[in-house]
This record gives C-alpha cells, structure tokens and sequence, in this order.
C-alpha cells in the first residue's frame, strides 16, 4: 500500500514571536513536495503560525491537549481551543510528556479519545528507553503503549491516526536509530497491530523520530515501513528541514 510520507517538526518549547516569522518563512522558499509537512510550535504561537502558513501546504499540529472538553482546568488547552486555530495533528505520548509530567498510557489514550471525538488526528508517540532496549523488551514496551490506546478508543480509529516510534535513546542525543533498527521495530508496529486489523495496520502511517537529520533521513525513507519522520532539534533551522523534506520524496 501507497503511504503518504509526513515530515513533522517538533519545536517543543522553543521559539520567540520573531524567529518563528523567520522560520516559517525560510520553509515558505521550500519547493512542492509529495510529502505533507507539518509544524508543531508552542501553544501560543498557533495563531501566529497558522496565519502565516495559511496560504502554503504546511500543516499545523500541537504538541499537547488536555483530555478534558473545557470547564475549570486552569493552564489547560481544549480540543476545540486547537480547532479554532487550524491544528490538525496532536502529538501525544511524546516521552518528554510520559517521564517529565507523569504522563501515564491511560491518561495518553484518554487524550487520544478526546482528540478522535473532536475530529483532528492524533499523533501517538511510543517507544522505549535504552534500558528496555537493552533487556530485549523494546516490542513489550511499544506493544502496551498500544494496546493502551487501543482499549480505549478500539483498533479500527487508528485509521485516523498516526504513531510515531520514538526510542527514548535516540531523542535529543544526536545518536538515531539505524534505518534497520526503525524498520525492525515498525514491521513489528505494524504486525501487532494486524492481529486485530491487517487493514488498518497497512493504513496507519508511521513514523521514526529521535534525532532525525537530513544526512540520516534518505536513508531511513528508504524503508518500507517508514512514512516518514517526526523532528525535533533539526526542525529549528529551516534549512535542514527542507533537506529532509527533501530527502522523503
Ligand atoms: C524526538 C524528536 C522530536 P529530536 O523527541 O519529537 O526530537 O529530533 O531532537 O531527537
């Protein structure tokens, strides 16, 4: 099966009013590509960027949302509040939210459920540290950040969504995965979630993050069950993501 490519930028909590005008205009000097792009920017500079995209192919996503519809949650942000702004993806799970704010795979499912029942698409970050790695428990750990999600909002709505394989190794560390070790892993995403659904598991678009840059990119592309990439750090310079753009197709 044909699977769009996503390339992702994360900026997780970087950013002024100021450079993201100069970021997004460097990404706005990046010819048509057959891949989607998508940026990710703090929560108050969604408006900003969605404005300042409006006219490109660029995709808005947030980096976070609260589970809750509205009502007395101060410091939280709505599904509704994201649709106001033109978001179309929500990253969730993402390890930096499951090992610094306690997030646990409840909490991230019923996340998942609340951005499902408002109708933008969730992008479901698993993956597991160089500890589980290292003690052969790397599809273990991938597997119950999935069933999690999956008792809660059931197999057939991961056709709406978009999973991320993140080795918590490999973010931030300059140490990515090898395209091997992300294809292996991905197969194995993919295989697990084909006991309940070959079709949704041939649909599902998955993508490899941690440390992602355009000199590691192509190759990762390459695989065939990569479809494409989530990118933290290199997303911040705009030409380097319109390299790994690039590189995807
Ligand atoms: C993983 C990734 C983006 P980086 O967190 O989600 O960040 O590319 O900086 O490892």
């Amino acid at each position: 099966m044909i699977r769009q490519k996503i390339v992702a930028g994360n900026w997780k909590m970087n950013g002024s009013k100021e450079s993201i005008v100069s970021l997004i205009n460097g990404l706005l000097e990046m010819d048509g590509s057959s891949s989607e792009v998508v940026v990710a920017p703090s929560f108050p500079y969604l408006s900003q960027v969605d404005e300042l995209i409006s006219a490109s192919s660029i995709v808005l996503a947030a980096q976070n949302v609260s589970q809750e519809v509205k009502g007395a949650f101060t410091g939280e942000v709505s599904t509704s509040m994201l649709g106001d702004f033109g978001v179309k993806y929500v990253l969730l799970g993402h390890s930096e939210r499951r090992s610094l704010y306690g997030e646990t795979n409840e909490l991230i499912a019923s996340k998942v459920k609340a951005v499902l029942d408002f109708g933008l698409t969730p992008m479901l970050c698993i993956g597991e540290t160089l500890a589980e790695r290292e003690s052969g428990k790397t599809l273990e750990v991938c597997e119950q950040q999935l069933q999690a999600v999956v008792d809660v909002v059931g197999i057939a709505s991961f056709e709406q969504m978009v999973i991320a394989y993140e080795p918590v190794w490999a973010i931030g560390t300059g140490l990515s995965a090898s395209a091997e070790q992300a294809q292996d892993v991905h197969k194995s995403i993919r295989a697990f979630l084909a006991k309940t659904s070959e079709s949704v598991s041939q649909k599902v678009q998955i993508l490899y993050g941690g440390s992602v840059k355009a000199s590691t990119s192509s190759a990762l592309f390459q695989m065939p069950d990569v479809d494409g990439a989530l990118v933290g750090g290199a997303s911040l310079d705009a030409k380097e993501f319109i390299a790994i753009v690039k590189t995807a197709g």
